[in-house]
């Protein structure tokens, strides 16, 4: 923990040397209630993107003071059921995933569908940086500092038409080398799906990296959905599609188990799951529990996205 040479060491000190050589590019991101700024370390600005002033407030931990939590639990501890159904699954069989050539297509309701190749994604779209506290429906969460663009730049620029409604993410299938596609675990393409105003809204983002680094395959490189206020089951990894719709899609954990997982899956301290209260969740090493925040802590951006819907009901 003291051992100044660890990756998160030199992540957040490449970071405040570039702070104090107001070399980062900021964007102000409202996390928890505080105002953070969260900056744009390593990202390539797309030319004739409008600079962000740099930021002169540090760092921070977290979204509120919290810790982030190690690289080595964030890339060790994994679910994505493709590998097996255990946390270590993940990381052990993740090499077995080839990663390039790698394109993700955005299609149906829009104007301008495009395949992009993923090298050309990372470079078309300005990256930043986003310090998200992440969620597992088993109650267990985790503070992570991802890399990525955030969703509405990419749907923007594929102009979605007037009846598009709902998001579609797919998963990679790829049977010979992911063992859990071949055990059919799941209905494979996992599958997942937000409204479009969630899709739409600032936090959501589409990750490739995270301390810095691109993305391992058991964390779903090279790109992968994340939205913060949701369960981590939202968040679909290895995405090779993304389709715009008029109807709401069904999604895997929703078909599979619907009275366990809605589609919403906003975190809600306040509905338990069958088999895990929600109240309260483990924070990966740390030592007991805290309690769980209504969004996941994000009620300020996006509590407005559901008024008048029943939360108990639309869970
Ligand atoms: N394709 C795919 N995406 C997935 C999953 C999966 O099994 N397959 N698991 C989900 C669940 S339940 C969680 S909690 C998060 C875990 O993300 P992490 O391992 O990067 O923390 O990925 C989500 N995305
Ligand atoms: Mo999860």
């Amino acid at each position: 923990m003291s051992d100044p040479i660890t990756p998160e060491a030199l992540f957040r000190r490449r970071r405040e040397f570039l702070q104090n050589a107001g070399l980062l590019a900021a964007t102000a991101v409202v996390t928890g209630g505080s105002l953070y700024a969260v900056s744009g370390g390593g990202a390539r600005r797309r030319a004739g993107a409008p600079e962000v002033a740099p930021s002169t407030t540090p760092m921070p931990a977290g979204p509120d003071g919290e810790r982030l939590t190690s690289l080595r639990d964030v890339t060790s501890y994994n679910n994505f059921y493709e590998f097996g159904l255990e946390k270590e699954d993940p990381a052990a069989l993740a090499s077995r995933l080839t990663l390039r050539p790698w394109t993700l297509s955005v299609e149906g309701e829009v104007n301008e569908p495009r395949t992009f190749d993923i090298d050309a994604l990372t470079k078309a779209f300005p990256l930043e940086d986003r310090v998200y506290r992440f969620r597992c429906v088993e109650a267990w969460s985790m503070v992570i500092p991802w890399q990525g663009l955030p969703l509405r730049s990419l749907l923007d620029a594929v102009k979605p038409t007037s009846r598009a409604k709902y998001v579609v993410f797919e998963s990679v299938v790829r049977p010979e080398e992911l063992p859990g596609q071949k055990a059919q675990l799941l209905p494979w393409p996992y599958v997942e799906g937000l409204r479009l105003d969630e899709a739409m809204n600032d936090l959501t983002l589409l990750a490739t990296g995270l301390y810095g680094k691109p993305l391992e395959a058991q964390n779903g490189a090279p790109v992968r959905l994340v939205v913060p206020w949701k369960y981590g089951f939202k968040s679909a990894k290895s995405l090779v599609r993304i389709r715009l719709v008029e109807e709401q899609p069904a999604t895997t954990w929703n078909v599979v188990a619907p009275t366990e997982y809605g589609f919403f899956a906003n975190v809600n301290p306040a509905v338990d799951h069958p088999r895990w209260s929600q109240a309260t969740e483990r924070r990966i090493g740390e030592a007991g529990r805290r309690p769980t925040l209504p969004f996941n802590g994000y009620g300020e951006q996006v509590a407005s996205l559901y008024r008048g819907v029943d939360l108990t009901r639309f869970f």
